[in-house]
């Protein structure tokens, strides 16, 4: 019996030095880099596996997806009928706290003004609203959101969302389009934790940015993405930046990956660019969560965080 860990842009080593250390008695191997006998293969271990692998493995009985997101596994057109699991794990949801936490601070403390500023030599201060003046909004309210909500809401910022369906909250919950502009009419700094799906593709546009409040204390609203890539017109996003219509952003991902070069966006005013780094699946956290899986799962429990295929997350 074994595992196939299969993963694209990230070296491999780290993660099978992990699997070794969290399960010694198994058997893993990688893809292109060990012989394995497709025949035998039950469990797939995957980031962004490629078309028509899943496919191959005639034996094979779920699929750990080492990322929360599960858009590229659910792109294969020939993905079999298996459940994936998908990751959640408090190592995960910490460090993009940290990252959205860091962007809607740097955001609301003008940083982009006080950096400027430095570089010309210049001693000038500014109004600077409080926390509480402030309104951040999550568009989606999962594991991450919830998890970033709670430290922006210990910093004082009024924090609400808006997700697909209705849930218990600590927060002012907008749901499905009918409470989209209403969510967005009170959103001074908007953070994008959503899937991409059909649903929410392309959902970060001129539309969107135009119903977003600007009566808040900062003058323009402020987008924040670290959700995908593809929920993204980045076209519409660099013009409102531009023009001033927003006041900032911060983009962790993009609808191509590395973004070029060539890209405009790397010179978009009061831009800040990461590298899809917000939140990075760290091996050893993650092996001990589908290592508890996997065993779970061989002693007849049911697996959790299984992705529901309709919904497309
Ligand atoms: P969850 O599945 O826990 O949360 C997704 C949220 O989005 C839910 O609140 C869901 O609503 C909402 N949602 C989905 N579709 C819609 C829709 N059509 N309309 C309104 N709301 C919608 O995901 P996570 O919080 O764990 O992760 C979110 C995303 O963050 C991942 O899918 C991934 O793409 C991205 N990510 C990015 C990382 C990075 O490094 N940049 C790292 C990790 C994740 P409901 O609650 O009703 O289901
Ligand atoms: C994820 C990611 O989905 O790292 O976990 O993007």
């Amino acid at each position: 019996m074994t595992a196939l860990l299969t993963i694209a842009n990230w070296s491999s080593s780290r993660w099978i030095d992990a699997l070794e250390e969290a399960a010694p008695g198994r058997s893993f191997k990688r893809l292109g880099i060990d012989e394995f006998d497709p025949e035998e293969v039950r469990y797939v271990l995957a980031w962004k596996p490629p078309e028509g692998l899943l496919k191959s493995l005639p034996n094979l009985e779920v699929v750990f997806n080492l990322g929360a997101g599960v858009d590229a596994v659910l792109a294969d057109p020939d993905l079999p009928d298996v459940p994936i699991v998908r990751l959640v794990d408090d190592n995960l949801s910490e460090r993009m706290t940290e990252w959205v936490c860091l962007q809607v601070l740097f955001h609301f403390r003008q940083s982009f003004t006080y950096l400027d500023q430095q570089r010309k030599a210049q001693w000038r201060d500014h109004l600077q609203p409080i926390a509480s003046d402030l309104r951040v909004g999550f568009l989606g309210y999962g594991v991450l959101a919830q998890h970033a909500a709670k430290v922006l809401l210990q910093l004082g910022f009024q924090v609400h969302a808006w997700s697909r369906s209705e849930k218990d909250t600590d927060v002012t919950l907008y749901v499905g389009d009918l409470g989209l502009p209403s969510f967005l009419g009170q959103t001074d700094i908007l953070v994008a934790l959503l899937p991409l799906t059909a649903s929410t593709r392309h959902i970060l546009n001129a539309d969107l940015i135009g119903k977003l409040a600007r009566d808040g204390a900062l003058g323009a609203p402020v987008l924040i993405n670290a959700g995908r890539g593809g929920l993204q017109k980045e076209a519409d996003i660099l013009a409102a930046l531009q023009s001033g219509a927003l006041r900032g952003a911060s983009l962790d991902v993009f609808e191509e990956e590395p973004l070029p070069a060539t890209n405009p966006l790397w010179h978009a005013p009061n831009l800040v660019i990461t590298p899809h780094v917000s939140a990075v699946s760290d091996p050893r956290a993650v092996t001990r969560y589908v290592v508890t899986q996997m065993a779970a799962y061989e002693r007849g429990e049911a697996l959790t965080n299984v992705v529901d295929r309709a919904r497309g997350y």
